[in-house]
């Protein structure tokens, strides 16, 4: 894990979660909810494992993996599907493929101007968040 990734993230952006939700077959009523939530990244690595959390006051989201290493997501609280996960380095973007019943399902983060980005995607929806440094100005 690149040290740039880890730490406390802030969301400050987030365009077509809708989308991206729509995709994943979340009800109506949990994308209302969903959509007003700002969410937070707590990125940590130690000992060769990744960490990511996403917290937000409604729900929290925490996926562990190695690197290059396949492995079993459950998407608990979330659309609630088993996946086979794998995270690799694509230059210096960290990108995931979710293999499951959705086509072309994955994410990738990356850093830019001190920013952490993140694309999530799903059978053709992309949703773009960014999230700026805990305790930072923009
Ligand atoms: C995880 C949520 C919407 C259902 C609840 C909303 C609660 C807070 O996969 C993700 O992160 C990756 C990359 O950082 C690491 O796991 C995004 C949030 C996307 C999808 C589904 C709405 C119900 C959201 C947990």
């Amino acid at each position: 894990m690149s040290a740039s990734l880890c730490g406390t993230w802030d969301m400050v952006s987030n365009v077509n979660f809708e989308g991206y939700m729509v995709a994943l077959g979340i009800s109506p009523c949990l994308r209302k909810t969903a959509n007003k939530l700002k969410l937070k990244k707590v990125i940590e690595e130690q000992g060769g494992v990744c960490r990511i959390k996403t917290l937000s006051v409604f729900r929290n989201y925490t996926t562990s993996f190695t690197v290059g290493h396949q492995f079993e997501e459950v998407t608990r609280g979330l659309d609630n599907q088993c996946l086979k996960s794998t995270v690799t380095w694509d230059g210096d973007r960290l990108v995931c493929e979710q293999i499951g019943q959705k086509k072309n399902r994955g994410w990738a983060h990356w850093i830019e101007d001190d920013k952490l980005h993140l694309e999530l995607y799903c059978d053709g929806q992309v949703c773009k968040q960014v999230f700026k440094k805990k305790g930072l100005k923009d």
